[in-house]
């Protein structure tokens, strides 16, 4: 099969929320395929420069811009900006996103709302942008983080699941809208991986991290490049009629049930 099918050189591919952790190991994936690097931060523009100089010093074309997903005007001229300097945005990773672990009984409305603001409005306002540019230019690929919490759901995390769920139903829908277009819209669910955002439940000797590796057929917490792959497949030429798919990168976790504990 030809690589260039999976050849990403000439495009533009922007990932927010790419400072770290997995947002920065697919961004790292799309720039070893080919594509020009755009990452976003939104809060520090030292671990944005810090981010960037780590992609340069892999040898990848990278570009950092600092604003905030869920301030729309800000992205609408960030969008226009990143554009005129980089060029036209041909994929869109929408990665950025934040977990507040609480019981929901117990949780502030204002906790609620930053959870969902961020990891499900935040992709309405990002996209929308960006989406407009690729419709007029007849093509474009989309891509939005999900997770297990977008299928299952779990103590403590249920602001989490809600704005995960949504992000897998606007997927399709953006899909649906945009499919006429040549823009494909696809989700990636990642299982559980070895990042700070899991760090906490992660210790040796936490309930956890035992329980997460029983869970889990491979037996092992993801590493951030096991997305890699999938991300580039699905930013690629490969891909051009898979819309509206959520591609769960898990190591076996949503196919089974599970095994008693003495197995
Ligand atoms: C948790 C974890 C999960 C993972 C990921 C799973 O507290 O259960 O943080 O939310 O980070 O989202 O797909």
């Amino acid at each position: 099969m030809s690589n260039a099918l999976f050849d990403l050189t000439g495009k533009v591919a922007l990932v927010t929320g790419a400072t770290h952790g997995l947002g920065m190991a697919m961004a790292e994936g799309l720039g070893n395929a080919g594509a020009k690097l755009v990452i976003t931060g939104h809060s520090s523009q030292e671990k944005l420069d810090s981010a960037v100089a780590a992609l340069r010093d892999k040898g990848l074309d990278a570009h950092g811009y600092l604003f905030d997903v869920t301030e729309e005007a800000v992205v609408a001229d960030m969008v226009g900006l990143i554009e005129q300097e980089q060029g036209p945005i041909d994929v869109l990773v929408n990665n950025a996103g934040i977990i507040r672990r609480v019981p929901l009984l117990e949780m502030e409305l204002s906790e609620w709302n930053k959870v969902i603001e961020t990891n499900l409005t935040g992709v309405f306002t990002m996209t929308r942008p960006v989406a407009r540019r690729m419709i007029e230019r007849g093509a474009g690929k989309i891509i939005n983080i999900c997770s297990m919490m977008s299928e299952l759901g779990r103590d403590s995390v249920s602001a989490y699941a809600a704005a995960k769920g949504g992000l897998k139903m606007l997927t399709r829908n953006m899909a649906t809208e945009w499919a006429r277009h040549n823009v494909q819209v696809n989700g990636i669910g990642p299982g559980y991986f070895a990042t700070s955002q899991t760090a906490p439940i992660r210790v040796d000797g936490h309930p956890f991290n035992e329980f997460i590796l029983s869970r889990t057929p491979a037996g092992r917490w993801g590493n951030p490049e096991d997305l890699q792959g999938t991300a580039v497949f699905l930013a690629s030429e490969a891909s051009n009629f898979v819309t509206g798919q959520i591609v769960y990168v898990d190591g076996g976790i949503l196919a089974t049930i599970g095994k008693p504990g003495n197995e």
